[in-house]
């Protein structure tokens, strides 16, 4: 049974095909065009995706209360579907291939049409096959009334860039662990453990430190740019701005390092947090931090740089306030990052909490992975359209426990619910709003949310190849 709300909203839009059909009235659809474009990186040219209005602008900004009213037309050579990441559109109308509706075919377009009552920094990306890592992402900006507090919004899009075809990426990654049958940082006794379901027996020193970035990119962009031409952003002296910061990587997170510059982190994915002053914020892939600063009264040129963690390689931009003179950035910062952890996560306090409730429904989900093959799952079942959805019901408070099982650490994504982090190894707290959340090695991590938007949708783990692999599940309730 489908919902009313869903199945009219559906009918209208829902992300078919779009062939001639009457106007449904009101203002024309902003058009948005899938389309190849050509980049420097490093001094050589790369033919990668993207996603333009017809006047050169990436993706969207808009406002609340307005609708998102989209038309998108696929200009390239094979099937694409864009989803709208953090949004809480009806599920047909979500944009992931196979699940919400089918993909949109060269040369063809969809409409999409819901209304937008929250603002926030939200990002837009393609959900067909890896073309995620062929940076078809763009910001998805949402304005409130009650941002006009900063003088200029500037947005930062982090992505991990390859001149490897993903396909011979995700190929490589499968050779390599079949080959090695070992991941790095995990012994044979680890592996072992884990395929006779002990994990939770003592483990090995050895296999203590968590296994990160297991794709050897050739840079790290910030707008589409590396650290050698950086965009060069003018800001005024003394101004309060906003950096909306969106990591669109395929696999890689970071820590923002404000450099001289101090900041108040006041929303994550979205959703407003109480202010914590710092210059120094970890993301995740997909993750988006809006940090409020206000430029100092000299004028400088003062460098906003994403430092992968665990090691030294960096991107960003630049914010030029004033004359400040523009100097070369290394690419590489001083000192490797450290391996992302939840400190930051366990001080988060949303602004506009849940309202304090019991959960009707709690699924324990483990993420897990056999480590031959490049094997990624949860509760042990690499994703098939066959696997039953996880279970809702409309009205429900729901909580997913969320059990890390592996080395790496997954960042993991509900489609079409905002959910409230809601304890970290059992020990709960009232947390920030998030769409996703970072689950480190060996480390739960419960999330709650309200079963208010009826439909199938996707929960997954947003590192690329990690989702490809089969770490992907469904939620329905119709
Ligand atoms: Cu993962």
């Amino acid at each position: 049974m489908l919902s009313r709300r869903g199945f009219l909203a559906g009918t209208l839009a829902a992300g078919v095909p779009s062939r001639p059909h009457a106007e449904t009235g009101g203002a024309a659809p902003a058009v948005l065009r899938i389309e190849r474009r050509g980049i420097e990186v490093n001094g050589k040219s790369a033919s990668v995706l993207g996603i333009r209005q017809p006047g050169g602008a990436f993706g969207i900004t808009t406002e609340v209360g307005k609708r998102f009213r989209v038309r998108v037309e696929n200009h390239i050579e094979e099937p694409s579907l864009i989803h709208w990441h953090g949004l809480t559109p009806p599920w047909q109308q979500d944009g992931v291939p196979g699940i919400s509706g089918p993909a949109i075919p060269p040369g063809g377009s969809a409409d999409y049409d819901f209304p937008l009552r929250v603002g926030g920094t939200y990002w837009m990306h393609s959900h067909y096959g890896f073309q995620e890592q062929l940076l078809l992402s763009a910001p998805l900006i949402i304005r409130d009334a009650d941002e006009s507090s900063s003088d200029q919004d500037i947005i930062i899009e982090l992505s991990d860039f390859s001149f490897t075809p993903p396909e011979m990426i995700y190929a490589d990654l499968k050779a390599r662990q079949a080959s090695n049958m070992e991941m790095p940082g995990m012994t044979m006794q680890d592996m072992n453990m884990q395929e006779m379901g002990m994990q939770d027996m003592a483990m090995p020193a050895k296999s203590s430190a968590p296994d990160l970035n297991d794709v050897q990119y050739d840079a790290f962009l910030a707008n589409s740019r590396t650290l050698d031409d950086p965009e060069v952003v003018k800001v005024e002296t003394g101004a309060r701005v906003r950096l909306r910061i969106i990591n669109a990587s395929s696999m890689s997170a970071y820590h923002i390092d404000l450099g001289q510059l101090e900041g108040d982190l006041i929303a994550v994915d979205g959703s407003p947090v109480q202010p914590v002053h710092g210059r120094s914020f970890p993301i995740t892939v997909a993750q988006r931090l809006d940090i409020a600063l206000t430029i100092p009264k000299t004028a400088a040129a003062y460098p906003v740089v994403a430092v992968l963690e665990g090691e030294r390689r960096q991107t960003g931009i630049v914010l030029q306030a004033g004359k400040g003179q523009v100097t070369r950035i290394l690419d590489m910062a001083a000192a490797a990052s450290p391996p992302l952890n939840l400190d930051l996560e366990r001080s988060l306090k949303a602004v506009a909490p849940l309202a304090d409730r019991k959960a009707d429904r709690t699924h324990a989900i483990d993420l897990t992975g056999a480590m031959q093959g490049y094997q990624w799952s949860i509760n042990n079942v690499a994703w098939n359209k066959d696997v039953p959805p996880l279970s809702a019901a409309e009205g429900e408070r729901i909580e997913l426990v969320l059990t890390n099982q592996t080395m790496m650490p997954h960042p993991m994504h509900l489609h079409g619910h905002t959910f409230q982090v809601v304890a970290i190894n059992g020990d709960r707290f009232a947390g920030a709003l998030r769409d996703t959340v970072l689950v480190p090695p060996k480390t739960s991590v419960t999330v709650a949310f309200d079963a208010n938007n009826p439909g199938w949708w996707a929960f997954h783990c947003h590192l690329l190849y990690h989702q490809h692999a089969g770490m992907f599940a469904t939620l329905r309730y119709v």
